[in-house]
């Protein structure tokens, strides 16, 4: 059973209140905070990085994301993950048969990149009209990242030259795995010995670095040709910096990969997000794990922010005075980037005070999602 803390915990939340806010941005925003009952209309969003499991856990979660999304980027790191475009195939059916009666949301498949990966099978991913990109997990980066890729440069050029042939997106993980590189640097060394030489050998392939969390990514993708490096953001880098972890005693759920970092590197997110550029858009990266599979000694990393996501990047945009931008980084830039139609749809946003459910139980379990408990602004809605 999972144990609850004893210690009286100060919630995260706090910490999207930091001290650290200076005056000036505090000033702006007052001045720009939304009046209550204001309303968004914006363009059905898609989410461009998302974990929808399989089995009970994913009957769990797919109502969350199908019905606020448009469309999502699905990941493939199941047990034995989707390496193939016949595996991905029978997921994506599977996902279907998951949703809410009426659904439209359309789940955009991905290959999981292993080091045995032919170039053949690009070909047919491409001719499936269902896969829509491959990602990249360095072996042992991440949760069932233990298949994925052992050397880049050693094993898998000529499959990322056929997906640059094919104009098809390689989706990155972007940390090292050495353990003898901190774990607080890992997506920083990950760019300077991986990502910077790939591009250099590969000018061609389009690359989204996924969910990321530094100072040194935004870097990286502000000196890249606009159109074929972007990146996906999600809502807790933009939200959490790493004091979330260990806030009145640990925090397991928080805990995700890339770990949260230091507020300096939250800010530069937030920056490079709210300032418009066409070159971050929406990945939740909500990865849903059972309550105990979180709440024990050792615990998964991943956080399960579905239901909470989109309150959370009006948030964002409405703090740092950019509620105007919001639009364009939830719904435009991703499908831009991937060169697939906007949607058509519009859903809601209204700023009224809602409050986030302790829990998701299911049949054997249940999940806690981001913010579990705490009263959130920017309900959203269909009509
Ligand atoms: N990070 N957890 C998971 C994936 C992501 O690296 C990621 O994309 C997961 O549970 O699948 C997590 O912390
Ligand atoms: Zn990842
Ligand atoms: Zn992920």
């Amino acid at each position: 059973m999972p144990t609850s803390c004893s210690f009286p915990c100060q919630r995260s939340w706090i910490s999207y209140h930091p001290s650290s806010i200076n005056l000036r941005s505090h000033r702006f925003v007052v001045a720009s905070s939304a009046a209550a009952g204001m309303e968004l209309s914006l363009t059905r969003p898609d989410d461009w990085h998302l974990h929808l499991r399989e089995g009970e856990l994913l009957h769990a979660v797919a109502s969350h994301s199908a019905r606020q999304f448009g469309r999502a980027i699905v990941m493939p790191n199941l047990k034995p993950p989707i390496t193939t475009t016949e595996a991905a195939v029978a997921y994506r059916q599977s996902i279907l048969k998951a949703l809410p009666e009426g659904s439209v949301f359309d789940p955009l498949m991905t290959l999981y990149l292993t080091d045995n990966t032919s170039p053949e099978e690009i070909k047919l991913a491409r001719q499936s009209g269902v896969v829509f990109a491959v990602k990249l997990y360095p072996a042992g980066a991440t949760t069932n990242s233990q298949d994925g890729v052992t050397d880049i440069f050693g094993k898998c050029i000529p499959v990322l030259e056929e997906m640059a042939k094919h104009n098809m997106p390689l989706l990155v993980h972007g940390e090292v795995t050495d353990p003898s590189v901190d774990i607080f640097d890992r997506e920083k060394v990950f760019i300077e010995t991986i990502l910077e030489p790939l591009l250099k050998k590969l000018p061609h392939l389009k690359i989204v670095m996924e969910h990321i969390t530094t100072m040194e990514a935004v870097k990286f993708i502000e000196s890249c040709s606009e159109g074929s490096v972007a990146a996906t953001v999600t809502p807790q880098h933009l939200i959490l910096n790493r004091n979330s972890l260990f806030q009145g005693g640990l925090q397991p759920h928080n805990y995700c990969l890339p770990v949260l970092k230091r507020e300096i590197h939250r800010e530069a997110i937030v920056s490079a997000v709210t300032s418009g550029s066409n070159r971050y858009f929406l990945g939740t990266d909500s990865a849903p794990h059972e309550r105990r599979r979180k709440e024990c000694t050792c615990g998964c990393a991943g956080i399960y922010n579905a239901p909470v996501a989109l309150s959370l990047y009006a948030k964002v945009f409405e703090q740092a005075g950019s509620l105007d931008k919001l639009e364009a980084f939830t719904s435009f830039n991703g499908p831009d980037f991937y060169g697939l139609p906007r949607n058509t749809s519009k859903i809601k946003l209204r700023k009224s005070s809602w409050k986030v459910p302790v829990s998701y139980p299911y049949e054997h379990g249940e999940i806690v999602p981001m913010f579990a408990g705490e009263t959130l602004e920017w309900l959203p809605s269909n009509n």
